[in-house]
């Protein structure tokens, strides 16, 4: 059972007015990118042509759509192996990010760091142990308070599973302690691999209750619909920067596969997941609401998603076309001290 959440929302109305019809498009365009890419990409890993792990963000489009249509990209951001979103989002294109998932040089980390391993100039990872990017986060947020940079926060998506991690609670400690502007973002989507949340969290709702610990404040909101999340983001943003205290967010959403790729999610029944997958799809309710306000056309969408789809199958043959490193440059970008 779901606890008693008390939701953060905001007037769609309103919302489509201050973003208008453009950037309401454009972040539509960005999910539909990520879904294409998302679906695309783990083809491709079944065909062989990706190795490793591939966890999808198939569901979650609306969290950090919404933070980016809000924040805009001039902050830092850092998360979890889940990250082919954020990084696509972050500008990374999505040749570098397929390129990168086949393991290749024209890779976005040089094929070094494939699908758990993304990054842009403000992105710092894509990092794959869990709560353990908590306090490169919570660092990023000392270095904007420590050189006095205006209107700039640090950014940290966790997953639920995250939050019984002890590097997640010397983070938020040390941010609270010292007044850092970070907001630290829990998306909720109900499992740690085949764990469900009420079975590996003691306290819930998590952000309300672990916020109080720590004496900062928390926000919760409805991770599938864009509209509340982008308004949550611009409000706490504003808070953020003006009082330079932390924050926590849970952002309740669903991911519509298993944790990765090689979890065929048997813990779930055909109903839930069609329940999830239809109308709470939070591309179709955005999808939807634009329609309802006249911004869209249903012929319209079809075009933008075949126009998204056509790109990721470009980025595929990129991807495919593209050298593999070169062995002579193993050792190269590798951290160690000469002398030992
Ligand atoms: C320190 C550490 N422990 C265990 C793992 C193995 N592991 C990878 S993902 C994961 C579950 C995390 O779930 P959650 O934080 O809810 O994120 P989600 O995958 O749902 O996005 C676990 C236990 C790990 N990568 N790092």
């Amino acid at each position: 059972m779901k606890p008693e959440y008390h939701f953060y929302k905001a007037d769609p109305g309103q919302v489509m007015a201050e973003l208008g019809r453009d950037k309401l498009i454009e972040f539509l365009t960005k999910m539909l990118l990520i879904r294409n890419f998302e679906i695309r990409g783990e083809s491709a890993y079944q065909h062989g042509k990706v190795g490793g792990f591939y966890h999808s963000y198939m569901g979650q489009e609306a969290i950090q759509a919404a933070c980016l249509a809000a924040a805009g990209p001039n902050h830092w951001f850092t998360t979890t192996y889940r990250c082919h979103a954020l990084a696509l989002l972050l500008g990374v294109t999505p040749n570098e990010a397929m390129a990168e998932l086949y393991g290749r040089s024209t890779g976005n980390a040089g094929g070094r760091g494939g699908s758990m391993h993304l990054y842009a100039k403000q992105m710092l990872g894509g990092l794959a142990i869990v709560g353990g990017h908590l306090p490169i986060a919570t660092g990023a947020a000392f270095t904007i308070k420590y050189l006095k940079e205006k209107n700039k926060a640090s950014f940290c998506f966790l997953g639920d599973g995250a939050v019984v991690q002890g590097a997640v609670h010397e983070s938020l400690n040390l941010a609270a302690l010292w007044s850092l502007p970070c907001i630290y973002v829990i998306e909720n989507n109900q499992w740690g691999m085949g764990t469900a949340v009420e079975r590996a969290v003691a306290l819930q709702p998590i952000a309300e209750n672990m916020a109080k610990a720590y004496g900062i404040k928390a926000y919760t909101v409805e991770g599938m619909n864009f509209f509340d999340c982008y308004a949550m983001f611009r409000d706490i943003l504003h808070e953020v920067v003006e009082t330079s205290r932390p924050v926590i967010i849970e952002a309740v959403t669903e991911r519509f596969r298993g944790h990765s790729i090689s979890d065929p999610a048997l813990y779930r029944t055909k109903e839930e997941l069609a329940d999830i997958m239809g109308e709470k799809d939070p591309i179709q309710f955005l999808k939807n609401a634009l329609i309802e306000a006249g911004m869209l056309t249903e012929e319209e969408f079809k075009r933008i998603d075949s126009e998204q789809r056509e790109i990721v199958v470009a980025a595929m043959k990129f991807a495919d076309e593209s050298p593999w490193p070169d062995p002579i440059t193993l050792e190269e970008g590798v951290f160690a001290p000469e002398d030992q």
